[in-house]
């Protein structure tokens, strides 16, 4: 096994960590603006295996990365499952809502959703052929509480208070559009790894709105639901799990939920993660996204203090959420610089 990222899930503490970013194709690229120019639409671009694999292999080209992640989004499984998609632009998603029985019955069953989806399947496809060697294929999608939060609401929220709603108003209907979320889940991430997705991440973006017994049954039982699932299916595919914002409850998050490596946003202190979460096996992070706008001094001490506080243990460097689209395409070369000479 030589890949780098493939030895850190493993568990192997290495002199310099794996880099990658979450949204390492986006929007700060202007080659990647010129791709989505081309498709038209976002979600177009989605859609479209050849282009989809082009601005995944955008990144990778431009600074070698050690892995790159499938260009699609946490929001087509939904929209595979029978829900309304579409963007506005400047604004974000939109969704037709699911609030009661009546909608969810609309919805299509968990195993249904290939055809929508087989695409994403392609995509991969084709990036297991034109990667170079060293560079690992990350598949994805969000977790249960993530989707149903846009699924619930029909778009992003700062508090999450419509699916907060459903939830304490209607657990029933909660419970069934989690546990439908959940299956399609596992069925789209396997057939993702059938197509050559080498290591699969769970992004569980608003994790943390979730406290006391809601986390461990909305954030953590999914979570593991579905992590036992694909292990059982493949076993040998490393799972990344992130529960963004989750705080302390980051402590223990691996094992309660058997992921190979927890992702840590960056209110996260590295020293602490240090401490109560790398004890448990592999963390990626968590350097804050807006060095990658500012740049300079900082930025590079930023990386280096990061780099440090995790060298006595499996490590995978990212940052903590999402590279801005007004991050300057420069400092990410200084980021891994700084990485690899820290
Ligand atoms: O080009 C554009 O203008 C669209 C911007 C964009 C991009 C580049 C969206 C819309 N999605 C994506 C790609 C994407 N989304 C990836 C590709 C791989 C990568 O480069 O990392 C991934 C992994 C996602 C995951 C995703 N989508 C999450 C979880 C991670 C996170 O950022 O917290 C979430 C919450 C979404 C929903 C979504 N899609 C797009 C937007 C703007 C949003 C957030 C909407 C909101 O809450 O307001």
């Amino acid at each position: 096994m030589t890949k780098l990222l493939l030895r850190a899930l493993a568990g192997e503490t290495l002199p310099t960590p794996p880099i990658w970013m979450m949204r390492q194709a986006g929007r700060y690229l202007p080659e990647y603006r010129a791709t989505r120019a081309q498709a038209g639409d976002f979600l177009s671009l989605c859609y479209n295996p050849e282009l989809a694999a082009e601005v995944t292999l955008q990144p990778i080209r431009r600074y070698g990365f050690d892995a790159a992640i499938l260009f699609a989004d946490i929001l087509l499984v939904p929209q595979a499952l029978g829900a309304d998609l579409w963007f506005v632009t400047g604004e974000g998603p939109r969704l037709s809502t699911v609030t009661s029985a009546a909608d969810l019955k609309q919805l299509k069953p968990a195993d249904d959703i290939d055809e929508r989806l087989s695409p994403i399947y392609q995509t991969l496809r084709i990036l297991s052929t034109e990667l170079p060697p060293e560079t690992t294929l990350i598949g994805f999608a969000g977790a249960p509480w993530t989707v149903a939060t846009y699924m619930i609401a029909g778009r992003g929220t700062k508090d999450q208070g419509p699916a907060h709603a459903l939830k304490d108003g209607d657990r029933q209907t909660f419970v069934h559009l989690m546990d439908l979320i959940t299956e399609a889940t596992i069925h789209y991430l396997s057939r993702q790894i059938e197509a050559g997705a080498e290591v699969v991440k769970l992004f569980d973006s608003w994790a943390g709105s979730l406290r006391g017994a809601d986390f461990d049954d909305f954030a953590l039982a999914p979570a593991r639901k579905i992590i036992a699932a694909l292990k059982e299916r493949h076993p040998l595919v490393p799972i990344i799990a992130f529960p963004r914002e989750a705080g302390d409850r980051y402590a223990g998050f691996a094992k309660a939920t058997g992921a190979d490596c927890v992702a840590l946003d960056n209110s996260v202190p590295a020293e602490w993660a240090a401490e109560h979460v790398q004890v448990d096996g592999c963390v990626q992070g968590n350097l804050d996204p807006r060095h990658m706008v500012a740049g300079g001094p900082t930025l590079v001490a930023e990386a280096q203090r990061i780099t440090r506080s995790f060298r006595g243990g499996p490590h995978v460097f990212n940052l903590g959420h999402g590279i801005t689209p007004d991050a300057d395409p420069d400092n990410v070369a200084r980021m891994i610089d700084a990485v690899r000479s820290a």
